[in-house]
């Protein structure tokens, strides 16, 4: 059973089944701000029932390292959750005034990004407090290596191709008699 706790400073530490890894998020009790919303980072909008699920949705999406909740509900009793990719600590110019919201963060692994090769830094997961999640073609800690799918099988090349790595991908080359025997077919 997972409490959460909503409008308390919290450190929130739950086994997510469904995820098959823990995440450790810490809302840090500075970062918790009524009447200011922080616009430009918003990944999803949810609508809630229960204020408490705004910050379950957070901890639930990878990306999630804060959000902001419309404290009124709309007319059928709904509360607009707005869930962000970054927080008020990178980007304090972007906090706009609106006393219809509140604002909680954690504090964010991610600041010093260390996933390369466009990989996506998420906060709150192993012992360093953040993970990479790399794109297809790579893998590694930080998403550093090229996955040569010539070698590891994972490639759909046929049988009468070459398999050719490169970085971030492969491509399949035709053996050159395939190639005349194509030319002369046409
Ligand atoms: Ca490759």
């Amino acid at each position: 059973m997972i409490k959460l706790t909503l409008f308390a400073p919290a450190v929130f530490m739950a086994r997510q089944i469904l995820l098959k890894e823990c995440r450790h998020l810490d809302f840090k009790p500075e970062l918790a701000i009524e009447g200011k919303r922080l616009l430009n980072h918003i990944i999803n909008t949810v609508q809630v029932v229960d204020t408490e699920n705004c910050g379950f949705l957070c901890f639930t999406e990878p990306n999630c390292v804060s959000y902001n909740l419309k404290a009124s509900p709309t007319t059928n009793g709904y509360h607009e959750c707005e869930l962000n990719n970054s927080t008020s600590e990178e980007h304090e110019n972007e906090m706009e005034l609106d006393p219809d919201y509140v604002y909680r963060g954690v504090k964010n692994a991610c600041v010093s990004d260390p996933c390369m090769n466009n990989g996506t830094c998420q906060t709150g997961f192993t012992e360093k407090g953040r993970r990479c999640s790399c794109p297809v073609g790579f893998n590694g800690e930080n998403c550093e290596n090229d996955i040569d799918e010539c070698a590891t099988g994972g490639n759909a090349c046929a049988d009468y191709e070459i398999c050719n790595n490169t970085v971030g991908s492969y491509n399949c080359i035709p053996l050159p008699c395939i190639k005349i025997q194509q030319e002369r077919n046409l």
